[in-house]
């Protein structure tokens, strides 16, 4: 990879995250101030996770991943797969914290975590 495909991508990412967590933070500290922290541990321990299970953020990993929890197969996460996938990486979060994580998840509220919306999550920066 060189060095201008390098920069390209971090930026977009960078924007993907800013424009997601905008979106979500505002109406969620109204409702549950606690709920900003804890969702932003739960991005950071599940990214964690991801990076390592995809070797510091290999794309092609990160599709293969995406695929095992996609359990019915139509190329998108829901909320329930997310929440199996939270547990069965055994990261314990109280059911009212799971909606908003999805939601920043779901860049485009689309209700569903797409492949490119798990691509940018696992591969860029949280
Ligand atoms: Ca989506």
């Amino acid at each position: 990879m060189d060095y201008y495909t390098d920069v390209s991508q971090s930026i977009a990412s960078d924007e993907f995250y800013v424009r997601m967590m905008e979106s979500t933070w505002q109406c969620m500290e109204a409702e549950d101030p606690a709920a900003k922290q804890v969702v932003t541990k739960l991005l950071k321990d599940l990214h964690g996770i991801m990076q390592k299970l995809s070797k510091g953020g290999d794309p092609v990993i990160a599709t293969k991943i995406f695929r095992d929890f996609d359990l019915n197969q139509n190329n998108a996460l829901t909320i329930d797969e997310v929440t199996s996938m939270l547990s069965k990486l055994q990261i314990s979060v109280e059911r009212k914290y799971v909606q908003p994580f999805f939601k920043v998840l779901d860049a485009d509220n689309s209700g569903c975590v797409e492949l490119e919306e798990w691509i940018a999550f696992v591969c860029g920066a949280v």
